[in-house]
C-alpha cells in the first residue's frame, strides 16, 4: 500500500484558498461538527487549531473529541507547549523569526521535540512572521514586536532566512482580529524568494482581501475570526473559495 501523502506535500499541490484556523476556546464542540461539516462541503480540506492563548480549552481533548464528529484533518498551530497534542494530522514547528525571543526560536522546540519524536507526527517547520501596525495577543504573548507592514524587504529578509535554514512553510501573521492584513506587496516579496506553501493570516475579513492575498502569491488565506462572527454557511465559505486563484 502507497504511503499516505504528507499535509506539506498536500499543501505544496494545494489549489490557492482560504484555511479555517479554529480556537477551541471560541468554538464549543458542540457547534463544531455543523461548522466542519459547512466549511468540508464548501471545499476545506483541512483547519488549522490552536490559539495564542488557550483560557479554558484543554486542546487535546478538544482535537480527540473533534476527530471522533468529523473527518476533517486537524493540522496544530500551537501557542504554546500545552497545546501539543499527537490527536492531529500534523503540527506546525513555529520558528517565530520575526521576534528575537529565544524561547520561541529554540527554547520551545527542545522542550517539544522528545513528545514530538516519541508521536511519530508529521512536523513541519515553519517560518512565523508577525507583523502589524497594533498589538494583538500573540505579541503580548510571545513578547515580540511585529515586522511593519509597509516594509516588504524585512518580510522577505526575514523569510528568506528561514528558508535558508531549511524551513518549509512561511506564515505571515498579522495577529488575530487585526484591523487589517498584511499589504499584498509583502506578500508578493516573500513569494519572489520563497517557493514553498505561503500562509497568510491577521485580519481578513472578506473575500475582495483574501484574493488581493492569493493574487500576491499566498497559497492560503488564514480565516479565524471572521468564520466565529456568525455561524459561517457552506455559503459564506464558498464565497472565499470562489475567489481561488487557479
Ligand atoms: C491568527 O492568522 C490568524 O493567528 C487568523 O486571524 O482571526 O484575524 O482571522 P483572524
Amino acid at each position: 500500500m502507497a504511503p499516505a501523502m504528507t499535509v506539506l506535500a498536500a499543501w505544496s499541490a494545494a489549489k490557492p484558498g482560504p484555511l479555517w484556523l479554529i480556537d477551541p476556546d471560541r468554538l464549543p464542540l458542540g457547534r463544531y461538527q455543523a461548522a466542519a461539516e459547512a466549511y468540508l462541503s464548501a471545499g476545506g480540506q483541512w483547519a488549522l487549531v490552536g490559539t495564542s492563548f488557550a483560557a479554558y480549552a484543554d486542546l487535546h481533548s478538544w482535537c480527540c473529541e473533534a476527530n471522533r464528529l468529523t473527518p476533517l484533518p486537524l493540522v496544530l498551530f500551537p501557542g504554546s507547549l500545552t497545546q501539543l497534542s499527537p490527536a492531529v494530522a500534523a503540527v506546525l514547528f513555529l520558528f517565530l523569526a520575526s521576534g528575537r525571543n529565544p524561547h520561541y526560536l529554540i527554547g520551545a522546540h527542545v522542550e517539544a521535540a522528545p513528545l514530538l519524536h516519541r508521536w511519530q507526527m508529521e512536523v513541519i517547520p515553519t517560518t512565523y512572521i508577525l507583523t502589524g501596525e497594533r498589538p494583538r495577543a500573540v505579541h503580548y504573548i510571545t513578547q515580540t514586536q511585529p515586522i511593519p507592514p509597509d516594509k516588504p524587504e524585512l518580510l522577505q529578509a526575514t523569510a528568506l532566512a528561514g528558508q535558508l535554514l531549511g524551513q518549509k512553510v512561511v506564515y505571515v501573521d498579522a495577529g488575530s482580529g487585526a484591523d487589517a492584513a498584511c499589504p499584498p506587496e509583502g506578500i508578493a516579496a516573500i513569494r519572489a524568494v520563497c517557493s514553498g506553501p505561503l500562509l497568510v493570516g491577521g485580519g481578513i475579513r472578506d473575500p475582495e482581501t483574501a484574493a488581493a492575498l492569493l493574487s500576491a502569491g499566498a497559497t492560503f488565506t488564514v480565516i479565524g475570526t471572521a468564520a466565529e462572527k456568525y455561524p459561517f454557511s457552506r455559503q459564506a465559505w464558498e464565497a472565499f473559495f470562489s475567489v481561488c486563484i487557479p
